[in-house]
């Protein structure tokens, strides 16, 4: 049986900006995301979400919606990895760069896609579209993506809005 890894993304946006942190060490650094990590035994799924973005970017989300879910999966590895994609517009506080994340607005029409995970420009214009969704990409040698499917749902159902 794949072993999954459940882990939280939350990319926080209004109409007109998005907010991204360039990843400074570990898994992706090098890469604009939004913020996010693994879900620790003892909190649900939008806990994680609330707490990774509070300690990435120093800000306190408001309003937190969870609007897709992506498995990742890597050739010749067995994990699995869940992302679960949140949104959020309101927040407390000023981004702040912290050890992980360095935070930057980047206006709706000019997400750099090119310096970000090569799934994002599949999905992301979906997300910022206010759509929910679920995927699945596989990643082979240097990051290329070799096979995917992503479908618009209706909504995230029950079992998943944990
Ligand atoms: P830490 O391992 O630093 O959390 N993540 C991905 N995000 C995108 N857009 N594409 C991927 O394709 C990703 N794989 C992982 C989930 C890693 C962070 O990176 C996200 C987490 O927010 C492979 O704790």
């Amino acid at each position: 049986m794949p072993k999954k890894k459940i882990l939280t993304l939350c990319m926080i946006h209004d109409d007109e900006r998005v907010l991204l942190g360039m990843k400074k060490r570990g898994f992706g650094a090098g890469r604009w995301n939004g913020f996010g990590g693994k879900v620790s035994a003892e909190e649900s799924i939008e806990d994680a979400a609330r707490r990774e973005v509070e300690e990435e970017a120093g800000i306190l989300v408001r309003d937190i919606e969870k609007r897709g879910i992506i498995e990742f999966e890597f050739k010749g590895n067995p994990e699995i990895l869940e992302v679960h994609v949140f949104h959020s517009s309101v927040f407390e506080g000023e981004p702040r760069e912290s050890d992980e994340m360095r935070p930057a607005w980047f206006l709706r029409g000019e997400i750099p896609f090119d310096e970000m995970w090569p799934d994002d420009r599949h999905w992301v214009p979906m997300f910022l579209e206010g759509k929910r969704f679920r995927g699945k990409f596989l990643f082979g040698e240097n990051d290329e993506v070799l096979d995917m499917n992503l479908e618009e749902l209706d909504d995230i159902v029950s079992s998943d809005a944990t």
